[in-house]
């Protein structure tokens, strides 16, 4: 199969080499230019909404000269999927689609993506280069706890999986106990799920008198979810293994558009499939290479569904400087926010990730947590609601206030707000089993 060509015998067993990740960068420029231009063609053909997007700026796609050109296109948002629910947006004839996924966001309609042989062809691809930088290889075996289903996640990551040759263990989410008896009794070496579920599974498997640390686990490919360098740490720190960030999302491919290597220092983007750019997400401006700002994609070889110039809402950076792996494709930051998941309370603009951040640098707090924001007295207020350790609830008074203490100071150290912390005992608050719902705003509830 395609994939097998970019195989080399290393000498540790099969690795895939993935020459696309070692092109030099002239030669990558190239080819995104030839895709580009054919991926253009292919939409304004295919796509209505595209075309009439395009005519109303007097652009054709052979005036798509340079890559440059690209910051011509129109932008493509969430709701152009919604208004053309549910396969308006498809550029093949569901003779040729052999996939639908869906992604249900937390307001009315999914969203659909659709794939056809090829697409699914290249999104192994580069989920195979997503394992084989994360140092995934034959004779590993790999517990996949994405969700399988609608939700890209766990198909898109099964078969990167048999892919790159490796034994999938296809548990999907849920089912917590039985996840940890697969961990110990198949012996399994690396595993996929959310950041947040990881957390609960390193928890629930201590409940059972299983200590990950004493298990051949080695590696974790953790995303769809931000997660903070701080809630790494932890990962690293409670469960012995290596934990290596990957980033997609459904409308370009699911995951498989970015994943970190063994630097763990930003995220490769497969630029020979995903163009990047970053813009101000307030003036849709392109800004320089290095900049901060939203994220915006075009697949270059997506058949059933192109996306040009697709708005993720994602803020990052372009990290330009040459990795120590030796990929040539560039990287970016690591996803901390949205620019839709900031709230402004007393005229602060504040993330979820930065109250992440300031309370998982306290010691003593779990990386188990919930803001919930409340309007009282006609004020917005931010409130926190964070587990302890049992050793601080059985403590003295005096450590639940030092600590309340401690973690009101370091939120306030980061955002400049005071908010109301609430400790909570291990265990009391929800757990995800895929993405972890952070902020559970109430200021409308009567
Ligand atoms: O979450 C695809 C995926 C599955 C990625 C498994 C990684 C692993 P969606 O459900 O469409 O797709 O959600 C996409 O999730 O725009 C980001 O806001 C967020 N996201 C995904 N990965 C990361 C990450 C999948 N590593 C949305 N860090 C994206 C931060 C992430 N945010």
């Amino acid at each position: 199969m395609l994939l097998r060509e970019n195989w080399n015998d290393t000498g540790q067993g099969f690795h895939p080499v993935s020459a696309p990740d070692y092109l030099p960068a002239a030669q990558l420029r190239e080819l995104q230019l030839r895709r580009l231009k054919a991926v253009v063609e292919r939409a304004y053909e295919h796509v209505a909404l595209f075309r009439e997007r395009m005519n109303e700026r007097d652009l054709t796609p052979a005036r798509i000269e340079s890559l440059s050109d690209v910051s011509r296109l129109p932008f493509t948002v969430k709701t152009d999927l919604r208004d053309t629910y549910p396969f308006g947006l498809f550029a093949s004839p569901m003779s040729e689609i052999v996939r639908l996924h869906a992604s249900s966001g937390t307001t009315g309609k999914p969203i659909v993506v659709a794939y056809t042989q090829e697409d699914i062809q290249v999104w192994s691809s580069v989920m195979l280069r997503t394992f084989a930088a994360a140092g995934i290889h034959r004779g590993d075996i790999v517990q996949n706890a994405y969700g399988y289903g609608l939700f890209t996640g766990g198909l898109g990551a099964h078969y990167g999986l048999e892919a790159i040759g490796a034994t999938v263990v296809p548990a999907s989410g849920g089912n917590t106990d039985r996840q940890v008896m697969l961990l110990r009794d198949f012996g399994v070496t690396a595993i996929c799920s959310t950041p947040s579920y990881f957390l609960h599974l390193i928890e629930r498997a201590h409940d059972l008198g299983v200590d990950l640390r004493d298990l051949p686990l080695r590696a974790g490919i953790f995303g769809a979810e931000p997660w903070s360098t701080a809630m790494r740490d932890r990962i690293e720190k409670d469960s012995g293994i290596k934990a290596y960030d990957i980033y997609g999302l459904s409308e370009i491919i699911g995951p498989g558009v970015g994943s970190e290597c063994s630097a763990q220092d930003g995220l490769h983007l497969f630029e020979d499939h995903f163009y990047p750019e970053i813009i101000d997400p307030a003036t849709g401006e392109v800004l320089a290479d290095g900049e901060e700002g939203e994220l915006v994609l075009t697949t270059l070889s997506k058949r059933a569904m192109p996306m040009i110039r697709y708005r993720t809402r994602d803020i990052t950076r372009i990290i330009t400087e040459p990795c120590s792996c030796g990929r040539t494709i560039r990287r970016i930051q690591r996803i901390g926010r949205r620019s839709d998941d900031m709230f402004i309370i007393r005229g602060v603009n504040v993330f979820p990730s930065q109250i992440e951040s300031a309370l998982l640098a306290v010691e003593g707090a779990l990386p188990h947590y919930r803001i919930v924001l409340k309007r009282e007295r006609g004020l917005d207020q931010i409130h926190v609601e964070i587990e302890v350790g049992p050793e601080i609830f059985s403590d003295k008074v005096s450590a639940m206030e030092e600590m309340h203490d401690r973690l009101a100071h370091s939120i306030e150290r980061i955002t400049g707000l005071r908010v109301a912390v609430h400790l909570v005992e291990p265990h009391s608050l929800p757990r995800s089993e895929g993405k972890a719902k952070r902020v559970w705003d109430e200021r409308n509830d009567g």
